[in-house]
Parts: structure tokens; C-alpha cells; sequence
């Protein structure tokens, strides 16, 4: 079964003084991510309870951060499920190709935002749990073989 590949990052922040001019995070596509930045994407006018996701992806990385109310998210190895909350604009959860994944809204009109590696492609998409388990066995095959490739006898 594949490890719960994912990391936290620390979004960069400035912070003013004066409270009334807000905070500014930012980060840079191959810098403090790593892959290049192909495409952005946010889901919004949300409530609380909604669940999205439900899906893998084959070759999709992703950051996914918060920057506006509190939504968990529910990562699934296979083996494995762990939840991490995005409860704070800072916080970046970066996901590797491979995990299985489900959103849930903590809380009403929470931000999700997303920036991917790769243009949509719905045929690199897993959405069925069974496959997705399926998927994994066939893979670890493929990386079997692939490890004892030049191999001599
Ligand atoms: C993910 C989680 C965190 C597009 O046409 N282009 C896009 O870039 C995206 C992301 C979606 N769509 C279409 C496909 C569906 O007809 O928008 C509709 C809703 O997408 P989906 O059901 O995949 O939404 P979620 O919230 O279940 O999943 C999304 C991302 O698809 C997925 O990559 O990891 O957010």
C-alpha cells in the first residue's frame, strides 16, 4: 500500500503592525512548492457540513490551503486515514499524487483553494473507492517490477 504522502507548509506571511492593514501570505511555484504552478482553482460560498472530494488523483500534485474558516480533510492511503484541518490562511497542505481525499466544511462560507501541477483532466481522476484500491494493487506491482529491473540473474 502507498504511505500517506502529504506535507504541511508554512505559508510565508507579513504582518503589519497596525492591525487594520491586514496580513499579506504568498508563495512561489517551485520555490516553496515543488512543481510549477499550471492551474488555480477555490470553492466558495460554502456551509457548514458540505462534503466534496471523494477522489484521487494519478498524476495531479496539489497545494490546498484555508485562507478564510476551518475545512478538514480526510486523507486516505489505502492502509491509512488521517485528518488534517486547514484552520488558519497560513497553513498549506501539499499533496503528492496517489491519496485518496474527502473535504468537510467546519464551518459556513469557508474558502478552499487550490493550486494544481497539471490542466484539469478528468481521465487522470480516481472516483471510485474500489478502483482506487485497485489502482494501488497494480501499482505496487508495477513498482515491484520496476525495482527488480536490471536485476541479473
Ligand atoms: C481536488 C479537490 C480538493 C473543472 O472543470 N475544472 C477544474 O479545474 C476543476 C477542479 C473542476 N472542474 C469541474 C469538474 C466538475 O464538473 O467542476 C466540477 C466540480 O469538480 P469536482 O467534483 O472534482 O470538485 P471536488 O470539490 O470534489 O474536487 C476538487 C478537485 O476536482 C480535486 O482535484 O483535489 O477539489
Amino acid at each position: 500500500m502507498m504511505t500517506m504522502n502529504y506535507k504541511m507548509i508554512k505559508i510565508k506571511t507579513i504582518s503589519n503592525q497596525d492591525s487594520s492593514y491586514g496580513e499579506l501570505s504568498f508563495f512561489e511555484g517551485e520555490k516553496d512548492i515543488p512543481f510549477a504552478i499550471k492551474r488555480v482553482y477555490f470553492i466558495y460560498e460554502t456551509q457548514k457540513g458540505m462534503h466534496r472530494g471523494f477522489h484521487a488523483h494519478k498524476q495531479n500534485w496539489q497545494l490546498l490551503f484555508c485562507p478564510y474558516g476551518k475545512i478538514d480533510i480526510i486523507l486516505d492511503s489505502g492502509s491509512e486515514r488521517e485528518t488534517v484541518s486547514l484552520d488558519d490562511p497560513s497553513k498549506g497542505l501539499l499533496l503528492h499524487p496517489g491519496l485518496w481525499r474527502e473535504m468537510i466544511w467546519r464551518q459556513d462560507s469557508s474558502v478552499l483553494c487550490v493550486v494544481a501541477s497539471e490542466y484539469y483532466n478528468p481521465k487522470e481522476y480516481i472516483c471510485n473507492y474500489r478502483d482506487y484500491l485497485r489502482y494501488l494493487h497494480e501499482k505496487k506491482q508495477v513498482d515491484g517490477l520496476e525495482s527488480c529491473a536490471g536485476e541479473g540473474p
